[in-house]
């Protein structure tokens, strides 16, 4: 996600939080933040790229390719053994989050190396859940499948990342994310509550064990691309060789889902910071 996916996330996640959680998570992030997930949700994004951190992005570097994981098939499934190295260097969005997950966690490590945690699984959390984050290998989950939507040239990834949300909080919420984020808190505690307890319960039982489900998150992200993120207003399939021509039909059908994802990852988010926290009191 850009900076509002992330920042919706972080504070849909905070809402949940239990007061141990609100202490916890306060004590583990840099001062100036206040104990406020959403301010530093875009901290990984803001360390990488040249321009938000021209001093010091290239010592970053090798944090990238944590963002996201490329299927190796074109079905839309997602294989952590295939795709994500499992039993080698895990470097893809669903190791990171089990990596630091894990040394969030552990209080043999320092506090540095536990706020870093904490930063980066803020954001992974919410990577996590936009589909294209397990995109196609080959057309760099999107970034390479070119078009126009409502007639301005954009990339699949950027779509999905920004420009759509973007549209909705300048369309509908008086260009106010705060005011969108009431909505998403909304829709949460309404069309979503039955939803809740599914989706902040590990939805395959061996992975219970964990800290967080990202294996079951990441196979449910892969699957919104063949059904829905690929597939164009005449749900022809879409590939780098064509450019696309997108408009009010694919944003009004898409968008529903694309809040469906970031209340799951805030709401699991939240989860994962508490269930994080009860295990190290
Ligand atoms: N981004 C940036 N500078 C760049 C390229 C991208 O700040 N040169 C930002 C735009 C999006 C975010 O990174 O907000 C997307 O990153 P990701 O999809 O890894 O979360
Ligand atoms: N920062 C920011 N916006 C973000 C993330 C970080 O302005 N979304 C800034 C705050 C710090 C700087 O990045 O001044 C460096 O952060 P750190 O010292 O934690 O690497
Ligand atoms: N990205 C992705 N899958 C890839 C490559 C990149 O999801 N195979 C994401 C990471 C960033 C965005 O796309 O959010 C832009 O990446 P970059 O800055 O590397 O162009
Ligand atoms: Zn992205
Ligand atoms: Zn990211």
């Amino acid at each position: 996600w850009g900076q509002d996916g992330h920042s919706l996330t972080g504070a849909i996640a905070q809402t949940i939080l239990t007061t141990e959680s609100i202490d916890f998570v306060r004590n583990h992030l840099p001062w100036y933040a206040s104990g406020n997930m959403s301010m530093m949700a875009s901290w990984p994004d803001y360390i990488i790229y040249p321009d938000t951190n021209p001093v010091d992005y290239l010592n970053w570097q090798w944090s990238k390719e944590l963002h996201f994981v490329d299927t190796k098939d074109w079905s839309c499934v997602y294989d952590r053994e295939q795709d994500c190295n499992w039993s080698g260097a895990q470097q893809c969005v669903d190791g990171s989050i089990q990596n630091y997950t894990g040394r969030l966690a552990d209080a043999q490590q320092d506090d540095i190396q536990r706020q870093e945690a904490l930063k980066f699984i803020i954001h992974f959390i919410g990577d996590a859940h936009q589909p294209l984050h397990a995109g196609f290998q080959g057309d760099r989950g999107g970034n390479s499948i070119r078009g126009r939507f409502f007639g301005k040239e954009t990339n699949l990834h950027s779509l999905w990342d920004t420009v759509m949300i973007e549209r909705r909080i300048s369309q509908d919420f008086h260009s106010q994310p705060l005011l969108y984020l009431d909505y998403l808190l909304d829709q949460m505690k309404t069309r979503y509550a039955q939803n809740i307890s599914d989706w902040t319960h590990c939805p395959s039982t061996d992975e219970s064990r964990f800290l967080a489900c990202s294996t079951s998150w990441i196979v449910e992200d892969a699957q919104f691309n063949c059904d829905i993120v690929y597939r164009d207003e005449n749900n022809q399939p879409m590939s780098v060789s064509k450019e696309f021509n997108l408009g009010q039909t694919y944003y009004n059908t898409r968008m529903v889902i694309l809040e469906q994802r970031l209340i799951q990852g805030g709401l699991r988010l939240g989860t994962v910071i508490n269930k994080i926290v009860q295990s190290t009191n």
